[in-house]
């Protein structure tokens, strides 16, 4: 697994451009070449980022994320033709046709016709592409014609898709359960989309998980409204469906829950909310009033309900009231005490549960479209039987949606099992909020968290109505794991950590391969996944240590020469890594959120080439030369040391980690290597 070494010299912005500039070269090429011949020989235009290989000229299927439920070869490659014409029949959905056309445009259709079917007469060479509800006759019939397969019984959010070449032109089918599946038809075809071709496929597709997505939970500085314009278009991109406001930090969601929000932070809340359904996200809004709450208050009562309405008035439909990390061994006020008695488990689950169940029934239920209310319990991160949590089981409205962490706030693992015995203990299916790959919490400090997403259990979409990841303060590096997040929601008995890992570094490299080898090694420096306890539940670089350890086994063995010929390169790789990913990502907040560990890495690898050279001055003699070595990465390792968190970002704040425990244990150790 993991990135091969790196023997190309770096390239720049103008190599860059270069790049590009022959790659639409070769796109115009091949739209010369499809006109002639009407469609392209398979093997000649394989998709990119496919990783299934090719066997006897047939295509290989391209990569899709979430991977698809069920896809199959259907032909020849589509070449996209300057003409298309996109037939709609019935109410398409606005942003799946606006997605379709602007595909066709990037695949090089310049002239495109949007016309309700049935259509007129067809011009030859041009491509036909129709979008529907899969309910249509004139929809399935266009998908059986196009070599689709349609589903007997197809569920929410589902959708089937066909792509077939031919002679004079080709044709594309795109048929949605309903407007969600509509959109992820296009959002399949974006990726079956490479330069002025498309993959021939039949689709059949459906999420396993209802609700997936993210919860802004995390404690620290606040997404700005920019990156939360830009997750949410991401998360349209990967099928995620749910986008949980709950920014512990922003005064008006926890610790001034009263207070109204300030003209121009509810207009952003609105432009938030309409950018999500542009992208087929629910913008879920929550309100924390555990920390000063009197749940016997009718006037605490009813400032929840305001607050709550105005943001309704915007025209968000689902809410959620989370009431973790509180107290529950204190009321707030004495009217507390006198309606529920002293402070209790017990009496703590009764005040939460009439004022959840009242605003379900009083609140949410008069009003238009309202989605069920959602809460996080106090006890959130384990299935221990409890007063607190037998009160909420029996008492608290059934269609309430409850949220649990796992069993722990930062669990190492999560099973089946582990939430089979949540859904006993919550009398439903949870909501799973899972605290990866957040990092506001001590053991977190300096890191960022690149490990793929793993080490929860497949079949767990029979035991949760959905899953959440509570990302990083640093939005865009947070894809990385939303990527394998959205995967493991969308299909997670198909589940691949890696090729999810791997897809990530993809997208962010747009395609582009020494940018994917640069990021998969900084993700591997970048791996360590803390818990809340001393011990990680995901390991500290675990495809250098590999590495290293090969070579000491190889120095050890005596073939010293190789053992340093066959690591060098890798150190090569880290120490251009940095140049290599701020030039080749053009996702600038990534760039951006990783700015502090892209500067120590350079400094790290920098350092790690210095060793090996020193090694290998000792090898030949030169003893001085060495010691001159080993000192210039002694001090490299120390400017390294020293770079930290962007103040005011992260929390907690301190120095950045690359490798640590593998990269610095290896610099110290090998200056006593002989
Ligand atoms: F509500 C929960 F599901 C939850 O996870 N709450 C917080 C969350 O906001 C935070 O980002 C996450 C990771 O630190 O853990 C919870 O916060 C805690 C929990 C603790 F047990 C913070 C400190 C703790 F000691």
């Amino acid at each position: 697994m993991g990135p091969t070494p790196n023997h190309s010299v770096l390239r720049g912005h103008r190599a860059h451009r270069t790049r590009r500039a022959q790659r639409r070269f070769a796109v115009a090429v091949l739209a010369l070449l499809c006109l002639l011949t009407g469609s392209l020989p398979a093997a000649h235009a394989e998709p990119a980022g496919a990783t299934t290989g090719t066997t006897g000229g047939k295509a290989a299927l391209p990569d899709v994320t979430p991977r698809p439920q069920h896809m199959e070869g259907n032909g020849d490659t589509l070449a996209v033709p300057a003409r298309a014409r996109v037939l709609t029949a019935g109410d398409v959905d606005r942003p799946a046709l606006d997605l379709v056309v602007s595909v066709l445009r990037e695949a090089g259709a310049a002239d495109i016709e949007v016309a309700p079917l049935p259509a007129g007469r067809r011009h030859a060479g041009e491509l036909t592409v129709v979008v529907g509800g899969i309910e249509d006759a004139r929809v399935t019939r266009a998908l059986r014609a196009a070599g689709g397969r349609v589903p007997d019984d197809l569920p929410a959010e589902g959708y089937a898709l066909a792509s077939r070449a031919a002679r004079d032109g080709g044709s594309v089918v795109l048929a949605g359960a309903d407007g969600d599946g509509t959109y992820y038809a296009a959002q399949t075809l974006r990726q079956l989309t490479s330069g002025p071709t498309v993959a021939g496929v039949s689709v059949v597709d459906y999420p396993l998980m209802p609700l997936r997505g993210a919860i802004e939970g995390f404690y620290g500085s606040p997404w700005t409204h920019t990156e939360r314009l830009d997750q949410l278009a991401f998360y349209g991109e990967l099928k995620m469906n749910t986008y949980l406001y709950a920014p512990k930090d922003d005064p008006y969601h926890r610790e001034r829950w009263r207070d109204p929000y300030p003209a121009e932070r509810l207009a952003e809340l609105g432009e938030l909310a309409r950018q999500a359904s542009d992208h087929h996200v629910r913008f879920t809004f929550a309100l924390s009033p555990g920390v000063s709450i009197c749940y016997s208050s009718p006037g605490d009562r009813a400032a929840l309900e305001a607050k709550l309405q105005a943001v309704y008035d915007l025209g968000v439909r689902s809410f959620s009231v989370p009431l973790d990390d509180i107290s529950y061994t204190r009321w707030n006020c004495a009217g507390d005490q006198a309606a529920y008695g002293a402070p209790s488990r017990q009496s703590a689950a009764q005040a939460q549960v009439d004022l959840l169940n009242r605003l379900q029934r009083d609140f949410l239920a008069d009003r238009e479209g309202t989605e069920p209310l959602q809460m996080v319990p106090t006890e959130y991160g384990d299935v221990t039987e409890t007063a607190y949590k037998k009160t909420i089981r029996e008492q608290l409205d059934p269609g309430i949606e409850v949220m649990w962490t796992g069993t722990d706030v930062v669990p190492p693992s999560i099973t089946v099992e582990d939430a089979a015995r949540a859904a006993g203990v919550w009398g439903r299916k949870v909501f799973l909020w899972d605290n990866y790959p957040v990092n506001d919490y001590g053991q977190a400090e300096g890191r960022l968290l690149l490990a793929p997403y793993a080490e929860r259990e497949p079949g767990l979409h029979a035991q949760l109505s959905g899953l959440v990841l509570n990302p990083m303060n640093q939005a865009a590096a947070s894809k990385v794991a939303l990527f394998g997040g959205a995967d493991f929601a969308w299909n997670d008995t198909g589940y691949d950590p890696l090729r999810a890992w791997r897809a990530a570094a993809d997208h962010l490299a747009g395609g582009d391969p020494d940018t994917v080898r640069a990021l998969l090694a900084f993700f591997d420096v970048e791996h360590l996944a803390p818990t809340f306890g001393t011990d990680p539940w995901q390991p500290a670089a675990p495809e250098l240590a590999a590495r290293l350890d090969r070579f000491r086994a190889d120095w050890d063995g005596g073939a010293k020469e190789a053992a340093l010929r066959g690591l060098l390169p890798y150190a090569r790789l880290l120490a251009t890594a940095p140049e290599q990913i701020r030039n080749g990502v053009a996702d600038e907040g990534f760039v951006a959120d990783c700015g502090p560990w892209l500067d120590a890495l350079r400094l790290w690898g920098t350092a790690f080439e210095r060793t090996l050279d020193a090694l290998r001055a000792r090898l030949s003699g030169d003893d001085d030369r060495a010691q001159q070595l080993f000192d210039e990465a002694a001090a490299l390792a120390e400017r390294a040391g020293a770079i930290e968190t962007i103040p005011g970002e992260t929390r907690p704040q301190g120095p950045v980690r690359v490798a640590d425990g593998v990269l610095d244990v290896f610099l110290a150790d090998a200056r006593a290597l002989r």
